[in-house]
């Protein structure tokens, strides 16, 4: 029987760790765990073997890691091919006569996509599509993408999984404490990516104990009627005597996992830290234990990364912003000739204050290259905003582009019932899993009456479902036609709404403000035919959030059609009578101050415009330490402070340093004069693992300012490599800078190395996690908390 087969019949249980095994049974530390595959073949087949006897009904090949960029680590990156073909073999000897399935693990990358990264959708997709090609040439039952916490390379992975031929693919994320994957993904936002990239399953695996994930699990068992895989580690890791200990027992672990059986998962196993041991007890407790079949019907499901945003019969209409469009503005046209992105992202960010839930974004510019504008627009977006994003093209290779791009899933608008339109739009839809906005008009043009779009609609969900696409995922937009010329078409789309909803059970959108054209005050028209669209079922609009009569109308409507029940949110809005939805970041207004402008860029991640904005306050006669204290560092720590919170994510984290870090190269000689006397020589160094260096940078500058020779040795730094700096330098002063209370302890170890090797230079501590307290316990001649001080302290130091 086939994995699809039985995981629908019996809970399946998987195996547990491999690389601590191997471990155990002498694989060297630093060693490629893969090449044992084929020089300790007879190693790898018996810890296989192990998991079967105690009733595995699934185990994983040991090719977590047998991909080009992993093996280059070890200057193995010829030999995916022959470490995925042995592995599979291996476990197949095993597995098959005891009626097991063997499912080829594949693990992550470890670097990021493009914009968090430097990784392409198509270097990413390649390594994928290579190393899947061997598993399933190597005939594995399934795959089992692992471990995986970024959104945007687990769809680079699936896609790359499904052209490599037809076998079932586990999609399985890592969630940490926060119940998030590191890059901020939800397990309801997971589950919808994934599902519609054709996975057989979701699940979780890794990230903490069985403990730490249950409400996770019930996310996403909740999320989707895919089976659901659970596979925790054995408890929290701690260190005792250097080594990482897991301490969650067999028991612990199996009463867990059948509670895991009970919100609804049917494939149970472990990760880090579990044996055999507690494979056996899962097993133990869950055989026997019928998997609920889930049937829950969701609606239509869009993603960013971090956030699903769903459209539902039943549920509240949906506002799609349509700003981020040039048609007739001349300001983002010539933006997007220039390409920059200064006006995409403040419309983006006001409109998402405004209430929009989903951004509508085109670029088309005539004479513009509308694959590069797409390119920036998607990347500058898709870390700026969490509202997720519907691609407005009618060219498939921007479309394709910006699918590639997002992290999250997308809305295409738009498909429609020409045959062109079909043959190109439903493909590009399937491959990278995106919902679609269906118009209803064919080769015939917009057909007059309700009956004849319906049909369109039809004909285009067929062929839609024909490949694959649900039909859930596709909206329908009836179409407004302009009231002041064809006033007989208002009532045709009313009516089409209507039907498309009662005999096809699908969603409708519509482009309202098209209804006002060649009318005064059009906001009234717009206003007035949009209420009536809404009585007529219409589900969502691309309309103007900003329009607040548009957005009342909404409001209001949602209550008067029974959609906003008790009207809850009318009235918690009426109450609070404030913005909307909390935006990502706060739309730089256009009046604002300079240094309010560059605040907001520090907190938007904004570093393609931050240059500019930069020289533009220069210009003003701001300088640069002002420009540093009052915005830029302010910036900065409010970043922080939403990351602490868990309101802002890693990708906004690292855009936000990044735009800090291209602030500082700009100002560095702004900020550099040219000391006459020389004070001392100061090695400066940001500790071992710590890679935060604004805060040093700055240090370093204002020292070299005020008379100091600064050896700076950067960012983590080894610590042995900041004493023998200090030893060739002859330096007066140490300055170690630490951020994270797990790096600053390695500034106790290099006082003690200064002491015992009886240098004669002083340490001065410094850095966001560092307190005055702690540089008194740990021996430091001194602790400064911010640059100016640093510079004071220096110099008291060295005399
Ligand atoms: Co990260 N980060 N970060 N981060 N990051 C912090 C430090 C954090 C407090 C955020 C939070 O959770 N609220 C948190 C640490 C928690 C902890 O340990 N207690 C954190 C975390 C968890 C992480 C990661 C683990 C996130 C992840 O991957 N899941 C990861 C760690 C990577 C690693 O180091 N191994 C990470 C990564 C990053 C980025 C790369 C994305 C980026 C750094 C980019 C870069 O530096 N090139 C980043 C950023 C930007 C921050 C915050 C938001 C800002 C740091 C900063 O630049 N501040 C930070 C939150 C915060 O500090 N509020 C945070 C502005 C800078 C001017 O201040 O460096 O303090 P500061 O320097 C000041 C003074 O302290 C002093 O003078 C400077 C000027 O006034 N000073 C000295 C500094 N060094 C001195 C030395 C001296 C004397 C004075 O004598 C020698």
């Amino acid at each position: 029987m086939s994995f699809k087969d039985r995981v629908r019949k019996e809970v399946l249980v998987i195996d547990g760790a491999m690389g601590t095994l191997l471990q155990q049974r002498g694989l060297p530390p630093g060693w490629c765990p893969e090449e044992w595959n084929v020089s300790h073949p007879e190693v790898v087949k018996e810890i296989h073997k192990l998991y079967l006897n105690v009733g595995a009904d699934i185990i994983t090949t040991n090719t977590f890691g047998a991909i080009k960029a992993k093996l280059a680590d070890y200057g193995m990156q010829d030999r995916v091919k022959e470490f995925n073909l042995a592995a599979v073999r291996l476990a197949q000897e095993v597995a098959h006569p005891v009626g097991a399935m063997v499912a080829g693990s594949v693990g992550p990358l470890g670097k990021f996509l493009q914009p968090l990264g430097p990784l392409t959708f198509d270097e990413v997709y390649r390594q994928f599509l290579e190393q899947c090609q061997a598993l399933v040439e190597a005939g594995v039952d399934l795959i089992i993408l692992e471990t995986f916490g970024d959104i945007g390379e687990m769809r680079a992975a699936l896609i790359a999984a499904a052209d490599a031929g037809d076998v079932p693919v586990v999609a399985s994320f890592t969630f940490d404490e926060t119940g998030r994957t590191f890059t901020g993904t939800d397990p309801e936002t997971a589950a919808v990516v994934v599902e519609r990239l054709g996975a057989s399953a979701v699940g979780v695996n890794c990230s903490v104990g069985p403990g730490q994930l249950e409400k996770v699990v019930q996310q996403l068992t909740q999320s989707t009627n895919l089976p659901v895989l659970v596979s925790p580690n054995a408890g929290m890791p701690e260190m005792v005597d250097g080594r990482t200990v897991f301490r969650e027992t067999p028991a612990v672990m199996a009463d867990y996992a059948g509670r895991f059986v009970e919100y609804g998962a049917s494939i149970l196993g472990g990760c880090c830290g579990t044996t055999p041991e507690h494979i056996g007890a899962i097993h133990q407790r869950v055989k026997g234990m019928t998997p609920k079949i889930r049937s829950n019907q969701f609606g239509l499901r869009v993603a960013s990364r971090v956030k699903t945003v769903t459209i539902h019969p039943a549920g509240l209409p949906v506002a799609i912003g349509e700003r981020l469009n040039p048609t007739g503005k001349k300001a983002l046209q010539a933006e997007i000739k220039e390409g920059k992105t200064e006006i995409t992202r403040r419309d983006a960010l006001a409109q998402v204050e405004a209430g929009a839930e989903i951004l509508d974004v085109n670029v088309g510019v005539a004479g513009v290259d509308q694959v590069a504008a797409m390119e920036r627009a998607i990347n500058a977006l898709q870390v700026l905003v969490d509202a997720p994003l519907c691609i407005d093209s009618t060219d498939p290779e921007v479309i394709e582009q910006a699918l590639k791009l997002y992290h999250g899933k997308a809305i295409i608008n738009s498909v429609n019932g020409e045959e062109k339109s079909l043959k190109t739009i439903l493909p590009l839809a399937k491959r990278y899993g995106a919902a679609l906005i269906a118009l209803t008009l064919d080769d015939q043009g917009i057909p007059p009456t309700a009956s004849e779009r319906l049909a369109v609609a039809r004909k285009i969900v067929q062929r839609a479902e024909e490949m694959g696409i649900p039909r859930e995922d596709i909206m329908v937009d009836c179409l407004v036609l302009t009231v002041s010329a064809q006033p007989e078409g208002v009532p045709e789309t009313l009516k089409a709404i209507s039907m498309v909803k009662q005999e096809l059970g699908l969603t409708t959108s519509l482009g309202v403000s098209n209804v006002s054209f060649g009318l005064p005050n059009r906001p009234l028209i717009n206003a007035a035919f949009f209420a009536m669209a809404l009585a007529a079922g219409l589900d969502a609009a691309i309309l103007n959030p900003q329009d607040q009569r548009m957005m009342e109308t909404l409001r209001a409507s949602a209550v008067l059609t029974g959609r906003d029940v008790r009207a809850e949110k009318y009235i918690a809005r009426e109450q609070a009578n404030t913005g909307t939805a909390v935006p990502t970041a706060a739309s730089p207004k256009s009046a604002a101050s300079p240094l309010e402008v560059l605040y907001q860029a520090v907190l938007s991640g904004d570093k393609d415009n931050i240059i500019s904005y930069i020289d533009q306050a220069l210009a003003q006669g701001l300088n640069a330490m002002e420009l540093l204290d009052k915005a830029l560092i302010p910036g900065i720590e409010e970043v922080g402070r939403r990351y602490g919170e868990g309101t802002y994510f890693l990708p906004q984290l690292m855009m936000a340093g990044e735009t800090m870090t291209k602030s500082f190269e700009r100002l560095r000689p702004e900020l550099a004069k040219n000391p006459t006397k020389r004070v001392g020589t100061v090695v400066l160094a940001t500790v071992k693992g710590d890679v935060h260096d604004i805060g040093k940078n700055i240090v370093s500058v204002m020292l070299a300012n005020h008379g100091f020779e600064v050896i700076d040795l950067g960012k983590n730094v080894d610590n042995e490599e900041v004493i023998k700096a200090a030893r060739e330098h002859r330096a007066d002063l140490i300055g170690l800078s630490a951020l994270m209370t797990t790096t600053m302890v390695h500034m106790p170890t290099v006082i003690k190395r200064v002491k015992e090797l009886g240098l004669n230079c002083k340490v001065m501590v410094g850095g966001a996690a560092v307190t005055a307290q702690y540089a008194k316990e740990i021996g430091a001649d001194g602790y400064a908390q911010d640059a100016v001080e640093a510079v004071r302290l220096a110099k008291e130091l060295v005399g």
